[in-house]
């Protein structure tokens, strides 16, 4: 993407009128924020989670550092969540308005007020408790969009047991590992789920993951009845929601726990080994998700939200599951698909529900934009869309002619977008616009939201000056922060707090700021994770997924190349322990692999290319040389030193090889 730089761009000034009205409005007001942070961080904080949440014991410290980089937020706080997102807004007079407008596969509407709710959560809630589940247990939930789905999250919420979406794309073998690493008491699942017409396995996929042993902490699978479809059923561990749910009372004392309680568990994918479990707390991370929700998509009471994420990723976690939700607003919960039944989904969706703020990820923009040029009747100037005023993107970068499309065709000329930066282990939007302040450029996610310190540093942790780019980083701590990884918590430090950057908080990407403005642009990892169609992989799980096939594969290199489409795409090298197979052979064993690697991680992990070679280039000491596969994958001539190659004529093998 260098040659759309955004220096180059034109920049779009928020509206006025939005401006006027913003939570924060105007760039005064944005650094008026900043500066009260940067003159006392802890202050800062501590006001803001007063504001935002509201506490049973109030915290007396708000940051405590004295066991850093485990750092403690609001620790002599309690609090719960649901009671947050539901009993208070009820309190406060919410009770008959909307809180999830459920919109299926088929179209069907649910609406579901934050009274019905709280009811639901509490028996539900009160359901998890009759079978054992208390305060610090692990629940993994793998479920589609749904008002369950939702609902589940906030009854572990409420009885303090720690839940872990996992997304339900994965494959048994994933859904195995994350119960296992977890020590989880309790899946909770649906029988089927509906995407794009199509009933797909769940149920089944978490019979075959226990089948596949080591998932002795499992005392109950819990199952919600979607489709009806068949399914097997062992009696002695599988109940029926419904069934749970039938008889248990819609009142449930919430459990207090204190602020660092862990809320949640999301494993995630880091540059090497299995994917970690990052742990969120409770109290600074609920902050962030309400804080966020308010000033970066300005949440206003008469707004209809959509962030079309998956409650599988921390995208549905924070601004699906809580921030709306904690701040009294409506949203809508997406079950399906952007393509179905047409790809116009989106559009009709928004003018059904006169959506006004809406969220989605670049890859999801790039492909409607793909179907409409081959189809006009997609178009999205064929829905109306009046009702929209902002606009957000997250989960990769946005290249600056998808901003400017997303801009004039679905935001009508009138709505910022805000470019959203940030990541699992951050909880929350760290660098955004701030729709009714922040002058937009596109391909920039602009400037750190008030309160976070990123900044751009070598090597050394030292300051580089704007112009130069560097690696990212946040130097103070914050609310929201991974607190460690489960069970792990030498790789916490390692990975996030390496020695030599001087304590400050390592995101994993690149970046550079514009010498003028300050801006930041984000240049992609800088490590061994992937992003394809905004997902997280890391290409060494991939790796090991394919030298997993032990009957076919010798070795293996993943890389990524630059995809229109989905940003990255994976591109698989390997050597096999027979001959090197061509043609229609070549095709087929490519298949048989894609296929292995879906069974192992999941279908968003199989590769795109896969080429086959003798041996993979390697320096005189046995090391791949990624950096000449990333060249031959994205068809680039090679122009980087190849003499430390031990096998230089496997490049040309390997660059003609399909
Ligand atoms: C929220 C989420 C995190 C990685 C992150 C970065 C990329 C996310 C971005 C972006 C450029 C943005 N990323 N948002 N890159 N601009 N607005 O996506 O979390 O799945 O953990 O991925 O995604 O590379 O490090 P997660």
């Amino acid at each position: 993407m260098s040659s759309d730089q955004p220096t180059e761009l034109k920049t779009h000034q928020p509206p006025a009128a939005l401006v006027a009205a913003a939570r924060v409005s105007g760039m005064a007001a944005y650094h008026a924020l900043v500066a009260e942070a940067e003159a006392d961080h802890e202050a800062y904080w501590g006001r803001l989670a007063r504001e935002f949440v509201s506490w049973k014991t109030p915290f007396t410290q708000v940051l405590d550092s004295s066991q850093a980089p485990f750092f403690k937020w609001f620790a002599d706080g309690t609090l719960n969540v649901s009671h947050n997102c539901l009993d208070r807004n009820i309190e406060r007079g919410l009770g008959e308005k909307t809180a999830l407008i459920f919109e299926a596969d088929d179209g069907a509407v649910t609406k579901v007020s934050y009274r019905e709710l709280l009811a639901k959560v509490c028996q539900f809630a009160n359901a998890l408790k009759a079978r054992g589940v208390k305060k610090g247990d692990r629940v993994v939930i793998y479920m589609s969009m749904s008002v369950e789905g939702v609902a589940a999250m906030q009854a572990c919420a409420r009885i303090g047991a720690i839940h872990s979406v996992v997304f339900g794309g994965f494959s048994a073998q994933s859904v195995r590992d994350r119960v296992q690493d977890a020590g989880a008491v309790m899946v909770i699942t649906a029988d089927e789920q509906l995407r794009g017409g199509k009933q797909l396995p769940l149920k089944a996929i978490v019979d075959e993951a226990i089948a596949l042993g080591g998932c002795e902490t499992l005392k109950n699978l819990i199952v919600y009845q979607r489709t009806g479809g068949k399914i097997n059923w062992h009696p002695e561990r599988d109940r029926w929601l419904h069934e749970e749910l039938a008889g248990q009372p819609s009142t449930c004392e919430p459990e207090w726990v204190e602020a660092e309680h862990p809320l949640f568990l999301l494993y995630t994918s880091g540059s090497t080994g299995k994917p970690k479990g990052v742990q969120h707390s409770t109290g600074g991370y609920l902050l962030h998700a309400a804080l966020t929700t308010a000033w970066t998509f300005d949440l206003k009471p008469d707004d209809v939200f959509w962030c079309t994420a998956d409650i599988g990723w921390v995208t549905g976690h924070s601004y699906i599951t809580y921030g709306p939700l904690a701040l009294g607003g409506t949203e809508i919960v997406f079950e399906g698909v952007p393509t179905y039944p047409a790809a116009d989904r989106f559009w009709k969706t928004i003018e059904k529900h006169k959506v006004s703020i809406f969220y989605t990820a670049p890859t999801a923009i790039r492909s409607l934009i793909k179907a409409a040029e081959g189809n006009a009747a997609v178009h999205p100037k064929n829905s109306d869309l009046s009702s929209l005023r902002i606009l957000g993107s997250v989960g990769e970068p946005i290249n600056p002619a998808a901003w400017e499309w997303y801009h004039a065709n679905v935001g009508g000329g009138r709505c910022p977008i805000v470019d959203t930066f940030w990541q699992t282990e951050t909880g929350g939007h760290v660098i955004t616009p701030l729709p009714g302040a922040t002058p937009m450029v596109p391909g920039s996610c602009t400037l750190p939201f008030p309160g976070i310190t990123a900044a751009i540093v070598d090597e050394t942790g030292a300051d580089v000056p704007n112009g130069s780019g560097g690696i990212l980083v946040i130097k103070k701590p914050w609310p929201s922060m991974i607190r460690t990884i489960w069970g792990d918590p030498e790789r916490f430090k390692k990975s996030y707090y390496p020695a030599e950057l001087k304590g400050y908080y390592l995101a994993g990407d690149g970046a550079i700021r514009d010498k003028d403005t300050g801006y930041f642009t984000i240049t992609g990892r800088i490590d061994d994770v992937l992003n394809v169609s905004g997902h997280r992989m890391g290409t060494m799980e991939i790796e090991s997924a394919l030298v997993s096939c032990t009957e076919l594969v010798a070795e293996a290199a993943v890389v990524g190349r630059p995809d229109d489409t989905t940003g990255e795409a994976i591109c698989a090298f390997v050597v096999l322990k027979r001959s090197r197979p061509t043609g229609e052979e070549a095709k087929q064993i490519a298949t048989q692999l894609r296929n292995w690697v879906a069974k192992e991680i999941g279908p968003i992990a199989k590769p795109k290319d896969i080429r086959f070679g003798d041996n993979l280039p390697k320096t005189r000491s046995g090391k791949i040389m990624r950096r000449l596969l990333r060249s031959i994958a994205k068809g680039e001539a090679i122009t980087q030193d190849t003499s430390t190659l031990e096998n230089p004529a496997i490049l040309d093998q390997l660059t003609q090889a399909n």
